[in-house]
């Protein structure tokens, strides 16, 4: 019925497991019960993003200062850079991402279960339960960064590095909190052997440079940091 992905198979198993792997000492049944809570029962388009309140203060944990790692269209070299939270701990690399990350899930009015056949997608409605999830985190996680913030934005992407449309443009840079800022570190990283469209300076890099200077940020601007 819905264009996009239905819920990933087994999604309560690979839920779980990745919430044990990552925290022993948390109730991940009670966790992951009170993410079901957020779109279980519902009509998928009318879920928001807080539905899932009960979820991250269940999930949430601290972020230590200079490990928040923001990003656009760079979803897999932030997975291998972060090295699963050694290196650097971006928003998929939390217990409350871990939840989400590289998953689909939705459910259905006057059903409990879920729907694996299809979800909706955010043509067809944006307040659906990934779109919602994924908000809520971004402010979230937005909201705990401190110290030194990395951005890896991708110098090849069509259309900009910095989507002024995004995630990150519009639930996570309005909820850095200022004052437990020290600096913000941008990398422009261009795809191996794929074009250089944007780069420090220049393009839509230069459009979230100008918009966090005028927000009071020292900024720094590297292109293809090692
Ligand atoms: P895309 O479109 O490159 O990649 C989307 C894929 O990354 C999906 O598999 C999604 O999981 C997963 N993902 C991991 N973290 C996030 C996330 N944080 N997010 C949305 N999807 C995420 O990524 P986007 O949509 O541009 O989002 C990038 C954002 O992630 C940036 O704001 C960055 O700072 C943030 P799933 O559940 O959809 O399969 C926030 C929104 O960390």
């Amino acid at each position: 019925k819905w264009k996009g992905e239905g819920t990933t198979p087994n999604l309560e198993s690979i839920v779980i497991g990745r919430c044990y792997e990552y925290i022993r000492i948390k109730n991940c049944t009670e966790i992951w019960e009170a993410f079901k809570k957020a779109f279980i029962n519902k009509d998928p388009c009318n879920i928001l993003p807080s539905d899932y309140e009960l979820f991250i203060n269940l999930a949430l944990h601290t972020i230590p200062p200079n490990k928040s790692l923001f990003w656009e269209n760079n979803h897999l070299l932030v997975t291998s850079y972060s090295d699963r939270t050694r290196r650097y701990l971006p928003l998929c690399d939390t217990l409350i991402g871990s939840f989400g990350d590289f998953l689909n899930w939705c459910g259905q009015a006057n059903d409990t279960g879920f729907n694996y056949d299809s979800c909706p997608n955010t043509e067809e409605c944006e307040n659906n339960a990934v779109e919602s999830f994924w908000k809520i985190a971004s402010i979230t996680y937005a909201k705990q960064s401190s110290g030194v913030i990395y951005v890896m934005l991708n110098g090849s992407a069509i259309g900009g590095a910095y989507p002024v449309k995004g995630f990150f443009a519009d639930y996570e840079v309005p909820n850095f909190q200022k004052d437990r800022i020290a600096r913000i570190e941008i990398w422009v990283m261009d795809d191996i052997g794929g074009p250089d469209l944007d780069s420090c300076g220049r393009g839509s890099v230069q459009i979230l440079e100008e918009r966090l200077k005028t927000m009071g940020y020292d900024i720094t601007c590297i292109d293809n940091y090692k």
